[in-house]
């Protein structure tokens, strides 16, 4: 086949998160009272703020806001991370960014698969989540040989989606019709499956173990734990969240409101008790039930320098060591007022964050470029001044480790926390995954850097 009759990568990743959240949406249906919520705000906000609308539709951005959306799902073995790389790969999606979540009680590292370029990335920014459980955290021996075990046996794919992307690597890509069966048959990957792998006596000792062992090991697949809109009023979500029916979790993760929103703020509602089945010792069904697949909004900022990063974990830390947020959320109110405070050291102008190089900016022409190019100057900063070049804050595509702890906490039915010896391991999990990450502040210094050379090369051509 000729590479033009290939279905582009970034269409089958639309169709691909077009289909998991349908699916999702008929799976868990609070999503869905969640999706309309999010429409509402996001209608309500733009009505409100022209200038928001403007800005937005001037960098292109403003289509992808309703289309936008992440997931996430927990691994339970090296080869399903590796193959699942694969699969990604075919929907033009990459592995960005190591975290480390042992460090919060939570036993897996991750990374995030997402479109890289910014093209791609206005097309459509699905990012999936990825976790991979990891069993050498588990103290008991036995345990860990009997999940490895389990997990060892099952297959997360269907072997016509295994054909398929072997089919798309040989081939450079997939036609029209492979690349529509593609979608239906990875989709089936991320099913709910209500019938587990394990006894009920075994899912209870997975369990006991931590709550996040049992997810992963005790069911057929990497069901989908939950997916993601943005909001463009992140607070009034959570707000108005119980009005439909819906119950929040205790406070929103990452910086608190401000005027020049940064990186991401996340909040979620709390994961629903499902009726499951387990495996009986004679051979019948047994009723039982699991907490996992819950719904989550979020809200992006700007990227942030190493330095601007080094200042917002500084200043989270500095909070949380004033005020824990308790996951019943007696305390919400005592810690966000205290967030507030804190966060009054980081900058809140986009020309003060720009000037003390703690975010990431994209530089291009103003529109009015012309009439205010009155000399040959070619240095970034007088034409800055000028208004011959404008910036605009690079919006953040990533996650934050703390954050996700939060949300994986909370979702994970109580608070009962449990220690783990921090132990990050990059290089095992990229030896796992079979290829190394991207580093995310390298990626946005070049996309930067980029728009810098290109807009300097545009205002040259201008006429004076
Ligand atoms: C992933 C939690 C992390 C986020 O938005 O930070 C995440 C999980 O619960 O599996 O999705
Ligand atoms: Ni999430």
């Amino acid at each position: 086949m000729k590479k033009e009759n290939f279905v582009s990568a970034d269409d089958i990743r639309s169709a691909f998160s077009a289909a998991m959240s349908a699916m999702y949406r008929k799976e868990v249906p609070a999503y869905g009272t969640l999706l309309d919520l999010v429409a509402d705000v996001n209608k309500a906000t733009l009505d409100a703020s022209p200038q928001l609308r403007a800005r937005l539709e001037e960098t292109d951005s403003l289509d992808r806001i309703s289309e936008e959306r992440h997931g996430a799902i927990r691994l339970g073995t090296a080869e399903e991370l590796s193959l699942m790389r694969r699969v990604f790969a075919v929907m033009g999606m990459f592995p960005v960014g190591y975290y480390d979540l042992s460090s919060a009680g939570v036993p897996v590292h991750s990374t995030a698969f997402r479109p890289v370029g910014d093209a791609a990335l206005k097309r459509n920014p699905f990012r999936v989540f990825t976790s991979l459980l990891r069993l050498d955290l588990i103290a008991d021996e036995a345990l860990r040989d009997e999940a490895a075990r389990i997990l060892g046996k099952r297959q997360i794919f269907t072997p016509r989606a295994v054909a398929l992307v072997e089919k798309a690597e040989v081939q450079g890509g997939l036609g029209r019709e492979d690349a529509d069966e593609f979608v239906q048959e990875v989709l089936e990957t991320f099913r709910w499956h209500d019938k587990a792998n394990v006894s009920a006596e075994l899912y209870n000792r997975l369990h006991d173990a931590h709550r996040l062992i049992a997810d992963v090991v005790s069911f057929k697949g990497p069901h989908i734990n939950h997916l993601t809109p943005r909001t463009l009023d992140i607070d009034a979500v959570q707000r108005l969240m119980p009005e439909r029916g819906i119950a929040p979790k205790a406070v929103v993760e990452g910086p608190p409101t401000r005027q020049c929103p940064i990186l991401l703020r996340q909040t979620s509602f709390k994961a629903l008790e499902e009726q499951v089945s387990f495996i009986g010792a004679d051979g019948t069904w047994k009723p039982g039930s699991h907490t996992a697949r819950f719904g989550e909004i979020e809200q992006r900022g700007i990227a942030l320098t190493p330095k601007g990063r080094a200042l917002y974990d500084a200043l989270l830390d500095e909070t949380r060591k004033v005020v824990r947020p308790a996951a019943d959320g007696s305390n919400a109110a005592e810690y966000e007022q205290a967030l507030q405070e804190v966060f009054r050291a980081f900058p809140d102008d986009w020309a003060e964050i720009r000037t003390e190089g703690l975010g990431y900016f994209a530089y291009s022409t103003a529109p009015d470029a012309k009439a205010k190019k009155l000399s040959d100057a070619d240095d970034i900063e007088t034409l800055i001044a000028a208004g011959v070049i404008r910036f605009d804050p690079i919006t953040y595509e990533d996650f934050l480790p703390v954050s996700a702890a939060g949300i994986f906490q909370s979702n994970l039915g109580d608070d009962q926390r449990q220690e783990f010896v921090e132990s990050p391991n990059q290089k095992r999990f990229e030896s796992d995954l079979g290829a190394s990450v991207l580093n995310e502040f390298e990626h946005y210094a070049r996309i930067e850097r980029e728009s810098i050379e290109a807009a300097l090369r545009a205002t040259k051509a201008i006429e004076p």
